[in-house]
């Protein structure tokens, strides 16, 4: 529980069984965590095992990407006040929940940032590449939505109220990558309070499957770009009484 409110996890694998036991007693070590669901996309074998040591609750998912593993997630954590999304592949730091936690007392959606040069540790994929491109992609998503601060766009670790989980459900349907981002602009798009706050990121344990690889990660830029441009033609989606203005 965090200030009275039930607190889920939910943590996306597909090729992080090196990585997720780990991952998984370090959210369990703050003392926070109500329930951490592991939903598991057709992952490695040795996935179930890692998941088995630890108090973490696996759930099977078939149909394969980011965005699917993500909402049977949602699904599975109907219960929870406050949900929290991050991946177990060694990126990033569980600690950092409590930061996002702290900010979930005034907004709906927190999201984590991955370009604040601070908390880019040694031999992260965060290079000057994927670090001004991710900057980009967030400053056009500010200017085209007159909308907060935002400095990433590919950061999967946040925290969404009860709330911001219903109003955001409906509006986003993809099952691969793009979903994560999709998710922020729905956000965006409904002008639900958010804010993005920096978060340590650290070298992946295994090997990465989209961004590690430059042409892959140009392809999610460009797919992410056109979601942009898609959802601010379509128009707003606002609700009247949020605390930002536009
Ligand atoms: N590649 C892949 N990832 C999936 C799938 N389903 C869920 N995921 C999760 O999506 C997240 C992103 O995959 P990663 O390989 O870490 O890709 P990335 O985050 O862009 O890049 P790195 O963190 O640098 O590896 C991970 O937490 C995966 O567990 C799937 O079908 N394929
Ligand atoms: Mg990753």
């Amino acid at each position: 529980m965090w200030n009275g409110q039930r607190v889920a996890v939910v943590l996306p694998t597909y090729n992080e069984h090196l990585s997720i036991g780990d991952c998984i007693r370090a959210f369990e070590a703050l003392g926070v965590v109500d329930d951490i669901v592991v939903v598991n996309n057709n992952a490695h074998p040795d996935t179930s095992p890692a998941v088995a040591a630890t108090g973490a609750r696996e759930v099977h998912e078939l149909t394969q990407g980011y965005g699917a593993a993500i909402r049977r997630g949602l699904t599975e954590t109907s219960d929870a006040d406050l949900v929290c999304v991050c991946e177990p592949d060694g990126t990033f730091e569980p600690a950092d929940l409590l930061k996002l936690l702290a900010y979930s007392a005034d907004v709906d959606v927190v999201l984590g940032s991955r370009t604040v040069q601070t908390f880019i540790l040694s031999g992260a994929n965060m290079g000057w590449f994927l670090r001004w491109g991710n900057w980009g992609v967030a400053k056009l998503t500010e200017v085209l939505f007159n909308t907060v601060y935002l400095s990433d766009v590919g950061c999967t670790f946040r925290v969404l109220s009860r709330r911001a989980v219903e109003e955001i459900t409906p509006r986003w349907h993809g099952d691969g990558s793009p979903a994560g981002f999709e998710m922020m602009l729905a956000a965006v798009d409904l002008r639900l309070d958010l804010v993005q706050i920096p978060v340590t990121y650290r070298p992946r344990v295994g090997e990465s499957s989209v961004t590690g690889d430059r042409v892959k990660a140009i392809r999610l830029g460009l797919e992410m770009i056109a979601m942009l441009l898609r959802v601010r033609l379509r128009g707003r989606g606002g609700r009247s009484e949020s605390r930002t203005q536009g």
